[in-house]
C-alpha cells in the first residue's frame, strides 16, 4: 500500500502532493513501482496535529480520488474517520476505508457498513493532538489486541462482516519506543484475529529513535522494519518508498515460499 499524503502539513513530502496532477503521478508511479493499493489522506494524523474541517479534507481528497480511480488500475483507499468523506470518497471511486480510529466517530460505523466497501481498523490511544504526551499500558499487545477484537465484534454486529476488515496496531498512534518494538516483535500474537495485518511504519520517528536520523533517511531502518512485520504475519505493509519495500518483499516471500516447500519435501522424505 503506497502513502500519497493530500495535505499542506504532511511530514514526509511536504505537500508536494497537493494538487490533483502532481497526485496522480505520484499514485501512477507507485502503482508502476509496484503497489497493489494507493492510499489517499487529507487529514494530517502527525502526533501534535490538529484535526481538519470536513470541508477541506473533502476538497482535498475528493478530485484526487476521481482522477486515480479513473487512471490506476489498482484499488484507492481513503484514509478518513469523518462519515461524509468516506461517503464522497466512494463516490469517486474508492474502494478501501483506512480509519486510524477504527470507525469510533459517529456515524462512521453505520456509513462503512452501509457503503460495503472493506474497512482497515487501526489501534490508537488517545487522540493525534495529544497521543505522544504520555502514552501508558500495562500489557501492550493485550491491550491492542482486546481493542480490535472489541472494534471487530462491533463491525460483525453492525453488519460487517471479519472477512470485509483488516486490522492494524497503528504503529505511533499512542505508542513509546519500547511499545512499538514490543508490538513489533509480537505481532505475530494479533494474527489469529479473523482478520489480515496490514502496518504502517514507513519514515516513523521510532525509526528515527533508533538510528537518530531525519525522516529523509530512514529507508534501510524502514526496510528491515517491513521485513520484520512480513516475517510476523503482516500483510499489507503501509509505505512511502514502494519500489524498495516490493524489492524487500520478493525477498521474504521466496524465503516464505522456500519454508513451506522444505516442510513439504521433508514430510515427503
Ligand atoms: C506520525 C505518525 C506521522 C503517523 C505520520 C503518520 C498509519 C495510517 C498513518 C498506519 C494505517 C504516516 C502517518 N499511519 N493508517 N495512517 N496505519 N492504517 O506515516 O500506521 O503517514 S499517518
Amino acid at each position: 500500500m503506497g502513502v500519497l499524503n493530500i495535505t499542506p502539513d504532511s511530514f514526509s513530502d511536504g505537500g508536494d502532493f497537493f494538487a490533483p496532477d502532481a497526485a496522480l503521478r505520484r499514485g501512477e508511479q507507485m502503482v508502476v513501482e509496484g503497489a497493489d493499493i494507493v492510499d489517499v489522506g487529507g487529514e494530517s494524523t502527525r502526533p501534535g496535529s490538529v484535526a481538519v474541517d470536513e470541508a477541506h479534507e473533502l476538497e482535498r481528497v475528493v478530485p484526487v480520488i476521481a482522477a486515480l480511480a479513473k487512471r490506476l488500475p489498482v484499488p484507492i483507499s481513503i484514509d478518513t474517520s469523518k462519515p461524509a468523506v468516506m461517503r464522497a470518497a466512494a463516490d469517486a471511486g474508492a474502494t478501501l476505508i483506512n480509519d486510524v480510529r477504527a470507525l469510533r466517530a459517529p456515524g462512521a460505523l453505520a456509513m462503512a457498513a452501509s457503503l460495503g466497501l472493506p474497512v482497515c481498523l487501526m489501534h490508537m490511544q488517545g487522540e493525534p493532538r495529544t497521543m505522544q504526551a504520555e502514552p501508558a499500558y500495562g500489557d501492550v499487545v493485550g491491550e491492542v489486541r482486546a481493542f480490535l477484537a472489541e472494534r471487530i465484534a462491533a463491525c460483525a454486529a453492525a453488519g460487517l462482516g471479519p472477512e470485509r476488515l483488516l486490522i492494524d496496531p497503528g504503529f505511533g498512534f499512542g505508542k513509546r519506543l519500547a511499545h512499538n518494538l514490543v508490538l513489533l516483535a509480537r505481532l505475530a500474537d494479533l494474527a489469529d484475529l479473523g482478520s489480515p495485518l496490514l502496518v504502517g511504519l514507513s519514515r516513523k520517528s521510532m525509526l528515527g529513535a533508533l538510528t537518530g536520523r531525519p525522516v529523509g533517511e530512514r529507508l534501510a531502518a524502514g526496510l528491515a522494519a517491513a521485513v520484520i512485520a512480513a516475517c510476523n504475519g503482516a500483510r499489507i505493509l503501509r509505505v512511502h518508498d514502494v519500489a524498495a519495500t516490493v524489492d524487500a518483499l520478493k525477498v521474504v516471500d521466496a524465503v516464505q515460499a522456500a519454508q513451506t516447500g522444505a516442510a513439504a519435501a521433508d514430510s515427503v522424505a
